[in-house]
């Protein structure tokens, strides 16, 4: 793969003009914006990532007004056709197959960044309209780097930003994702983790019962399927924040739940979401000095959840402060070192970058959320597998081996009524979680291992179809990430087991999204290519 960089000219950051039809200068591509798709990129593990056409209308998830996770508090809203804003990276392709272009961000601590493009025709004309024979096109971007809009009139060098084009967009998604990787020594492991996770069956219900039946049906079914890892997901701690307290669901504790997976060969993994803290914890009890606060001096609010308690605001460490830095750093060790959780899932963390008055007031939002996952790899250990959850994608290169790209799968494939109230754009949908298993898969071994989120095959408890569940399997295999299991195994028929098997086997980088700008339906936003 070759990524040129246009020309050697440096790109103007107020409103560069990228791209141009039917005039003089600029680069050709296709028959303008009628023919344009454009890949816009969100903020975290759970934002919608897909390609849209300039007629649509950038449509956030309203329904998540007061407390969106999925959408960066500071990124400005767009609701006017041909209008969007990208986070870390944006592609423009020509449906018609000419070539296309990609602009994204390779600067470090400054990889909370925002794009937001716009196509003009100068003079009028709907961008989306034809714009006549002669007139020019122009794709503008304005940049922010993680809060600061790059003034106008400043440059910019490849350094930060990679602009490039080319006859194969998808080539040059991957050829940024290669450069991001490579100047932030990304960690990418030899083989995507595998294993089994406790949340798609048993929920916050989960039980240390649960956990041990896993663990002896993933014996049963070992010759079929590996599963390198048991992870007991939420539902284990007495209260969010309080990680190191265990509920009375384990009552034999979390160190000898995981010495006796250890026992049977796999590694044990264990969900915290570190960043964030119940009011109600010991921890926000015992240190109200360590939240992050908003200007008036209150507790930041990152989310209400449901699955908690919908009526209490979720609060926020501030990563800034030593104290917390040294509290996170030992929750880390304790769990991965003296209670043997060698996997860790670390879910929420946009909450640490979220904007607020920080202890350090020196230091960006990003380089917050960094020096919060820093503090965990250190305690964890560098052999430590950190699964990244809710995470800003690009502040987590070279900190996290695999991170999930797409919201949670569920046991439905996801209605009507969750494409209205979500505008089809986020929620909780095994159809969204899979559009971005493939819109992203592109990341895959160059920023981490892709987590594609859980497979599930089982016949009970579940609305997927034969058909949803072997696209499933088939959009997990074929993109090569993780594979997770989250069912209640000594239950799937064998005929199911069979399809688990076969996504185990499709796994293993044969094949290649070759093109996602087609639309945003999953079933046909992409082709898959194997060699
Ligand atoms: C555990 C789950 C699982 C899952 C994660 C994450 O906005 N929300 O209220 C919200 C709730 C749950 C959620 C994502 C968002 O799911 O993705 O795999 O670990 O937490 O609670």
């Amino acid at each position: 793969l070759s990524v040129t960089v246009v020309g050697d000219r440096p790109v103007r950051l107020d409103d560069a003009t990228l791209l141009a039809t039917g005039g003089p200068g600029g680069l050709r591509l296709g028959a303008g914006p009628a023919s344009w798709s454009l890949y816009r990129n969100g903020w975290n593990s759970w934002s919608n990532a897909r390609a849209f056409t300039f007629d649509e209308a950038d449509g956030d998830p309203w329904l998540f007004a007061i407390a969106d996770t999925t959408l960066d508090p500071e990124t400005p809203r767009r609701r006017e056709p041909g209008r969007f804003r990208s986070e870390l990276v944006t592609a423009l392709a020509d449906r018609e197959g000419s070539g296309g272009l990609v602009l994204g961000f390779v600067g470090g601590a400054r990889c909370l960044s925002v794009v937001d493009v716009a196509a003009e025709v100068p003079g009028g004309a709907l961008p989306h309209d034809d714009p006549g024979p002669g007139r020019l096109v122009e794709l503008s971007a304005t940049c922010r780097f993680d809060g600061t809009t790059v003034d106008p009139g400043a440059t910019t060098t490849t350094e930060d930003l990679l602009v490039a084009d080319g006859p194969d967009p998808v080539g040059l998604l991957e050829g940024w994702a290669a450069a991001l990787g490579a100047a932030q020594s990304a960690r990418v492991p030899a083989r995507p983790p595998h294993g089994w996770c406790s949340w798609y069956y048993h929920y916050a219900k989960v039980t240390e019962a649960d956990v041990r039946r896993a663990l002896a049906a993933a014996d049963g079914v070992a010759a079929d399927v590996p599963l390198g890892y048991v992870m007991v997901d939420d539902g284990h701690q007495q209260a969010i924040g309080d990680w190191l307290a265990t509920n009375h669901k384990f009552p034999s504790g979390m160190a000898a739940l995981a010495a006796d997976i250890r026992a049977t060969g796999r590694d044990a993994g264990i969900w915290i979401a570190p960043f964030l803290v119940d009011p109600d914890s010991d921890v926000a009890r015992a240190h109200p000095d360590w939240l992050l606060r908003d200007e008036a001096g209150e507790p930041v609010t990152a989310l209400w959840n449901q699955i908690w308690n919908l009526r209490k605001r979720q609060q926020v460490l501030d990563c800034t402060r030593p104290d917390v830095v040294a509290h996170l750093e030992e929750v880390a060790r304790t769990l991965a070192r003296d209670w043997g959780y060698r996997v860790l899932k670390l879910d929420f963390c946009f909450a640490a970058a979220l904007p607020g008055v920080r202890h350090d007031p020196g230091r960006t939002r990003a380089q917050a959320l960094r020096a919060g996952l820093d503090a965990v790899r250190r305690g964890a250990g560098d052999d430590a597998v950190l699964i990244g959850c809710g995470l800003p994608l690009g502040p987590a290169v070279g900190v996290v081996d695999a991170m999930r790209i797409g919201t949670d799968v569920a046991p439905a494939w996801g209605g009507k009524v969750t494409r209205w109230a979500f505008s089809d754009q986020g929620g909780i949908s095994t159809r969204i979680a899979m559009r971005n298993t493939l819109t992203r898969a592109f990341l895959h071994g160059h920023l981490w291992s892709n987590d594609p989120d859980c497979v599930m095959v089982r016949t009970d408890r579940t609305r997927l179809t034969e058909a949803e569940v072997r696209f499933l399997v088939a959009a997990v295999g074929l993109t090569d990430g993780m594979v997770v299991s989250s069912d209640r195994l000594d239950k799937v028929p064998p005929e199911r087991l069979d399809l688990l098997r076969l996504c185990h086997e499709l796994s293993g980088g044969r094949c290649r999204v070759v093109d996602l700008f087609a639309g945003p339906e999953p079933e046909t936003v992409v082709s898959v290519k194997a060699d």
